[in-house]
């Protein structure tokens, strides 16, 4: 403040303007694996040691969830990752002549 009576302000005594500093992160994506009556459990646990690197249990336990529940959240990834594992499950279900589907989703 420059004014020298008192009580009197030039209208900028105590205002503090901060500027948040942003740090900017990457977008990320949810795959979704979803439920179907034909895919075998055996192949879907086998798709999520695969290409997610899960253990047989986790992956035992995600497919139950997904089985259960209709879908499942089975890894959160940077959209280029997303898109490469949804490709990697599509192509390798449909080899296989499974219906098992795959999508992502912006989290
Ligand atoms: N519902 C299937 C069955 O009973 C198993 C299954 C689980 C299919 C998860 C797809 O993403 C899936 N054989």
């Amino acid at each position: 403040m420059t004014s020298d009576k008192p009580g009197q302000t030039d209208g900028e005594a105590g205002v503090v303007t901060k500027t948040k500093p942003k740090t900017q992160r990457p977008p990320l994506y949810k795959v979704l694996l979803l439920n179907d009556d034909f895919t075998p459990m055996e192949f879907v646990v086998h798709v999520l040691e695969r290409f997610f690197g899960l253990n047989h249990a986790q992956a035992f336990e995600i497919m139950l969830t997904v089985h259960k529940k209709g879908l499942a959240v089975v890894g959160v990834f940077s959209y280029e990752i997303a898109e490469t594992k949804v490709s990697q499950v599509m192509d390798f279900s449909r080899r296989h002549q499974h219906p098992l589907q795959c999508t992502m989703e912006k989290e």
